[in-house]
């Protein structure tokens, strides 16, 4: 579903359909707006489809809107797997940012995955520091070339099914990913501006494709910045895994893994369990964290 102003665009017995949405769940209003995954029951009234009140949210993937009020901005809800989507060159995706975006997930119940792409763009050595530093905080890393076709195969796997989101800047080959994935979608993909090696921000607005192999996709236009919603410094530690592994090894419950007496986590931070670019992610965002 998708939804624009009053407006939003639903399947109804696999139909598109166009239905009112009342004052209260529109975006911007006081109230829950709708996100694109929102389930729907509707009532055929005597002017269209009539929605009911949104059902309940299994997961969502919601950032801090930028500005200077704290508000939440819903992504996508009801997804079953987030792809936090890299690239190595052109841009060179900073590790920064799929940290923040794995937190995003992982604070709104969504599974995460990496893929990591336009490898045809640098030499195999390149791929290592990915795969060091992102081994233990995600199942799955993906390497891809949504120019060549290499690795799609094995991602088209692993989503076929599922309500899957694609998450990362702009210009990092989401669009031409999901066009790879389903040819049948004919998104819309973009130039990279060689003024600033940035993409231009190419996809407009989140929707949900249907897959042709089963499953649905949602391509989202890039998110430069992401500050994951609802972080708190106590539930910070449980959406790095590795950190979240090593914690109860740690002398105090409560440890922040800053400095504190007994530290595991602290003890081990530049050793292949937590490699030293996450452990510091980590302290960088607990100091943007909202105290407990
Ligand atoms: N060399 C190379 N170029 C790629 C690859 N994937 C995408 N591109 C190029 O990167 C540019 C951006 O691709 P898009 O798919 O539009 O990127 P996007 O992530 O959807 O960007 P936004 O919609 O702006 O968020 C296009 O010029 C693509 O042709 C890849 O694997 N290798
Ligand atoms: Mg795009
Ligand atoms: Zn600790």
């Amino acid at each position: 579903m998708w939804a624009v102003g009053n407006r939003a665009r639903v399947l109804v017995d696999n139909e598109r359909a166009l239905v009112n949405i009342p004052g209260r769940w529109r975006l911007g209003a006081r109230g829950r707006a709708l996100a694109p995954g929102d389930r729907l029951m509707l009532r055929r009234g005597t002017h269209g489809w009539r929605p009911e009140p949104p059902l309940p949210r299994k997961s969502e993937f919601t950032r801090r809107a930028s500005g200077p009020k704290s508000v939440p901005q819903v992504i996508a809800v009801n997804l079953d797997l987030a792809v936090v989507v890299a690239s190595v060159d052109q841009p060179e995706t900073p590790f920064g940012l799929v940290d923040r975006l794995l937190v995003t997930a992982a604070l709104g119940g969504v599974p995460a995955m990496l893929v990591v792409n336009k490898v045809d763009l640098v030499p195999p050595e390149r791929l290592d520091r990915w795969r060091t530093n992102y081994q233990g905080a995600v199942d799955e890393i993906i390497f891809t070339s949504a120019l060549t076709g290499y690795g799609i195969l094995e991602l088209a796997k692993i989503i076929v099914g599922l309500v899957t989101l694609l998450a990362g800047s702009s210009g990092v080959g989401k669009s031409l990913l999901a066009n790879r994935i389903d040819p049948s979608l004919n998104l819309k993909i973009g130039e990279i501006s060689r003024a600033t090696g940035k993409g231009r921000h190419i996809t407009s607005a989140t929707e949900l494709h249907r897959l042709e192999q089963g499953g649905w996709l949602a391509d989202t236009p890039g998110l430069r910045e992401c500050a994951p919603w609802g972080m708190t410094q106590d539930r910070l530690a449980s959406t790095f895994r590795e950190i979240e592994e090593l914690a109860p090894g740690c002398h105090f419950r409560d440890c922040l893994h800053r400095g504190e007496a007994g530290c595991v986590v602290q003890a081990v931070a530049g050793t292949p369990e937590l490699p030293l670019k996450r452990y510091r992610s980590y302290l960088k965002l607990l100091s943007e964290a909202e105290s407990p």
